[in-house]
């Protein structure tokens, strides 16, 4: 990981399983985002994979999770209940934003991962597969609750039920991701877009991610009234002082709250 100007770039290192998730990557994946939220002087996080791929998903080599022959199966459920979902809570209330750069491809939870971020990058080499219609699992790691959200129900179920693997230039023209580049610009595409994240108001941009989320399930009314909660709160705290001071005066605001 490094971390230059508030922007925070964490790659996820194992490029010769294509970044698969092992019960360790999860654990180290939600301390991170947990710590870099709690630390001041980052303002946004990338996320990217090291390698040609972004994420695989869960390793399925992984003798703690696969089925061995011979050996009783284990219970998946406990894994993601300590730590796919874990992880997926942590990126959801990151208290920074979160940009994630997709440098390949982005398969079963890596996919959640690649999408559950508040931005996506992806490199005109990436791809997305949900793929967990092939190993007799369910999609899992947050993408049940992101996709119909993203796409609509009709392009989530062909996503989930076909399996077929998506390119970037489709995903983008589908609404899944927020960009396409080429594959030498990705990376700087996506601190840009973090830098440009990382000088506003994190607090209200963070406020503004749970409102958007949490409105799906609300009525017009219900959410008026959490917008109304939150601007009450937000307009206490320091950084709308400092925002509409720098507008009259005409300067850079500096923002702090968290
Ligand atoms: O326990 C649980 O499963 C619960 C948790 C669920 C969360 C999940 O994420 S489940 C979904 C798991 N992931 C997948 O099902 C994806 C499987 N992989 C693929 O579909 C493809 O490999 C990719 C689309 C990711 C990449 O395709 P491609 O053509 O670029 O590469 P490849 O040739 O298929 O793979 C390269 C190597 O990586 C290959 O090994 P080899 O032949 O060179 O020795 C392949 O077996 C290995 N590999 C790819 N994905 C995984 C993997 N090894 C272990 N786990 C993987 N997920």
């Amino acid at each position: 990981m490094d971390c230059a100007d508030g922007v925070a770039v964490l790659r996820l290192n194992r490029p010769q399983a294509l970044n698969a998730f092992t019960a360790e990557l999860l654990a180290t994946l939600r301390e991170t985002l947990e710590r870099l939220g709690a630390d001041e002087s980052v303002r946004a996080v990338v996320i990217t994979g090291e390698g040609r791929a972004f994420c695989a998903g869960q390793d399925l080599s992984d003798p703690h999770v696969a089925p061995v022959p011979g050996e009783a199966p284990k219970d998946i459920g406990y894994l993601i209940e300590h730590f796919y979902a874990p992880m997926a809570r942590a990126l959801r209330a990151c208290r920074v934003p979160t940009v994630c750069a997709v440098n390949g491809v982005a398969a079963g939870a890596g996919l959640s991962l690649a999408l559950g971020c508040d931005l996506v990058v992806a490199s005109e080499k990436a791809s997305f597969v949900l793929g967990f219609n092939k190993i007799g699992l369910v999609p899992d790691a947050g993408s049940t609750w992101l996709l119909p959200r993203l796409v609509g129900r009709a392009r989530a179920m062909e996503l989930a039920l076909l399996g077929d693997k998506l390119s970037a230039a489709d995903a983008l023209a589908w609404g899944l991701i927020n960009r396409c580049v080429a594959p030498d610009a990705l990376l700087e595409e996506a601190k840009a877009l973090a830098a440009r994240l990382a000088v506003l108001p994190t607090r209200a941009l963070v406020r503004t991610r749970q409102l958007l989320d949490e409105a799906q399930t609300l009525s017009f009314g219900e959410a008026l009234k959490a917008e109304g909660v939150a601007q009450s709160e937000l307009g206490f705290a320091h950084d709308y002082r400092e925002g509409v001071e720098a507008f009259m005066q005409k300067r850079a605001p500096r923002y702090t709250d968290r």
